[in-house]
């Protein structure tokens, strides 16, 4: 009886495609145990098939297996993507081969030579970035709006690390004005300090490890006011503070000069680290950690603990969709030994697998959901802040979903505090996928409504708005190399005197650029197929009052596309990684 018992596959054995369909209920709804067998049972084959795996020591647990032969059948590409992966990876590689093989009779001189790989079809946005990338402005905008909005913060007080010499306190007066008016931010990549740089071809790259101080304008731009390469270690002296405006020397007005045109490009020198250590950052913690590891690990534990007649697992199921396959692909040959990391980026061969480590160890739940987030980072007011505005707008849609459908399975706390297949999950996807994830917020158990939603709107948020916001800028922003290189083969500056070939020798290398446009590309164009933000066909409930539910859904993400859309034509940068209608569904590149 098919109205009874769904299907959870949506391919079965010999290819056949089968609709998912049913009545959902809880252990429950079933008070004469009529499914109680069927549910073990199922749960029983499914531990079988989606079993932990583990990666790497002291991250959060994957699917096992280490080829796509490896999965279950059910998380296998079907035929369209697999298609569109597999041609589209072709097309890249075998323009890489050919023009790669021409790079030996010419080299980067200048930085304009960057534009021999600026992708033709390129977007209108990373066009502006080319042309203004060197502007203080759209350095700001980057920590907001740009690839990774997740680092910025407001200060609360002036950073420990921030060692301000004496002949400074112009500087110092400065930063301690705009913390007390509370437009002082700051962009801290603390994380990456040791990290270990890469050697590649047996040339040593290197790592900085940046702290950016940025003041608030009340016209909403945020500039930066000094930027410290690196924080001061015990017994060296303190690093060098590069800054927008040196007080100018009046009495030798010739020397000025000069000293401005050097100024201009030693500025451009630390700014080029930072942006380095943006990439670094945005690709391992907030792109591969936070948007497709987790979304994998909760995933393999909603497989293992949910049966398909639950509600949660019927809610939850369309967010999983490939996630498994294109994380096996990355950690086969992104991330892996010999992998793309290793083979340019300046974190590569080890020193990224340092950084997901850290970055796991202080992964906290508040972090995952945007209306704590936002508030802890001081973001919430901050107009400015367009991923803030929408990640929150996102997260209230998704939440408002979640509280229709919960709504319509548990009518009280102790609906939620008695079912037992609920509680086995949420403490399997924080104790065993999360690894002991109770130490940063997750929580072990659900105790009311209310946090089996809140838990339910971060699955999916995570699944959809917190991987799009970090993945969809990537194509904008790092497609002009200078803005976001991956890797840097020269130490960064000591001193403030530096030529364009200084920065020209530090980025990447024509190779190595090469090879950064051609995966930027490829992960970050449009997807041809891809299921938008709630608009799966499949029918995981049947029933009026679920449907309502996901009509509703729908209507209020359409809403939000649409303002969007009026918003964006009004700005001079238009902010596009949340609109609805580009989020996907679940994690698919
Ligand atoms: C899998 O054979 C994926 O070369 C991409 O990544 C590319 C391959 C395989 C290469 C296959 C091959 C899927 C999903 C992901 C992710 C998160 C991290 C993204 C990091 C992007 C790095 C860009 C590197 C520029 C140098
Ligand atoms: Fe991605």
């Amino acid at each position: 009886d098919k109205a009874l018992f769904p299907c959870y596959r949506w391919v079965q054995g010999d290819g056949i495609i089968c609709l998912p369909e049913g009545t959902a209920r809880t252990l429950r709804d079933d008070p004469q145990n009529l499914f109680k067998k069927y549910r073990e049972e199922e749960l029983e084959e499914r531990r079988k098939v989606y079993r932990w795996g583990s990666w790497k020591e002291g991250l959060i647990l994957p699917i096992a297996g280490s080829t796509q032969w490896d999965l279950p059948r059910n998380e296998r590409f079907l035929e369209d993507k697999d298609l569109d992966f597999s041609l589209s990876l072709a097309k890249g590689l075998k323009d890489l081969a050919i023009k790669g093989t021409l790079d030996f009779a010419s080299g980067v001189k200048r930085l304009e030579d960057f534009k021999k790989i600026f992708p033709r079809g390129k977007t209108a946005l990373a066009e502006r970035i080319h042309d203004s990338w060197k502007d203080d402005d759209l350095f700001g905008y980057q920590f907001l709006n740009g690839a990774n909005p997740m680092l910025l913060r407001r200060s609360k007080s002036l950073p420990a690390r921030l060692v301000l010499p004496p002949k400074m306190d112009n500087l110092k007066t400065q930063l301690e004005k705009e913390l007390r008016a509370g437009s002082l931010f700051e962009a801290d990549f603390s994380l990456l300090d040791g990290v270990k740089p890469n050697v590649i071809i047996f040339k040593q790259q290197y790592v900085a490890a940046p702290l950016v101080m940025l003041k608030l304008q009340p016209d909403g731009r945020l500039l930066p006011m000094v930027i410290q390469l690196q924080p001061p270690h015990h017994g060296c002296p303190p690093p060098l503070l590069f800054l927008p405006s040196d007080p100018p020397m009046a009495w030798l007005l010739a020397k000025i000069w000069v000293r401005s045109s050097d100024f201009q490009i030693h500025q451009l020198q630390s700014k080029i680290w930072v942006r380095s250590s943006d990439f670094q950052i945005h690709q391992l913690q907030s792109h591969l950690l936070r948007g497709h590891l987790i979304a994998e690990s909760i995933s393999v534990a909603t497989m293992r603990s949910l049966p398909s007649l639950h509600p949660i697992y019927k809610l939850l199921i369309p967010h999983f969709r490939y996630t498994m396959e294109i994380n096996i692909l990355a950690r086969r040959s992104l991330v892996s030994e010999w992998g793309i990391f290793d083979l340019v980026v300046s974190t590569g061969s080890g020193g990224h697998v340092d950084i997901l480590q850290r970055a796991t160890a202080s992964l906290t739940y508040r972090s995952l959901c945007p209306p704590y987030d936002l508030a802890d980072r001081g973001l919430l007011d901050v107009k400015s802040s367009l991923y803030g505005q929408d990640a929150l707008r996102l997260w209230g849609i998704i939440n408002r979903y979640v509280e229709g459908m919960v709504g319509l399975f548990y009518k009280s706390d102790d609906a939620v505090k008695g079912d037992t297949e609920l509680q086995a999950w949420c403490k399997e996807v924080t104790e065993t996928g999360l690894q002991g994830a109770q130490n940063r917020g997750f929580p072990v158990s659900l105790e009311s409504r209310a946090q089996l939603c809140h838990f339910v709107t971060m699955c999916i948020f995570t699944c959809t708005g917190q991987h799009a916001s970090a993945h969809l800028g990537q194509l904008d922003w790092y497609s002009w190399i200078p803005n976001g290189p991956c890797t840097m083969r020269k130490p960064p500056p000591t001193s403030k005197d530096v030529t364009e070939k200084d920065i020209v020798d530090s980025l990447p290398d024509l190779h190595q650029a090469r090879m950064q446009k051609t995966f930027t590309k490829f992960l970050g164009r449009h997807q041809p197929v891809m299921v938008a933000l709630g608009q799966h066909t499949e029918e995981y409930f049947s029933g009026s009052g679920p449907q309502a539910v996901l009509k509703q859904f729908r209507k209020d993400l359409a809403a939000m596309d649409k303002e969007i859309e009026v918003r964006n034509a009004s700005l001079k940068l238009p902010y596009e990684y949340l609109r609805p209608s580009m989020v996907e569904n679940s994690v698919t590149i």
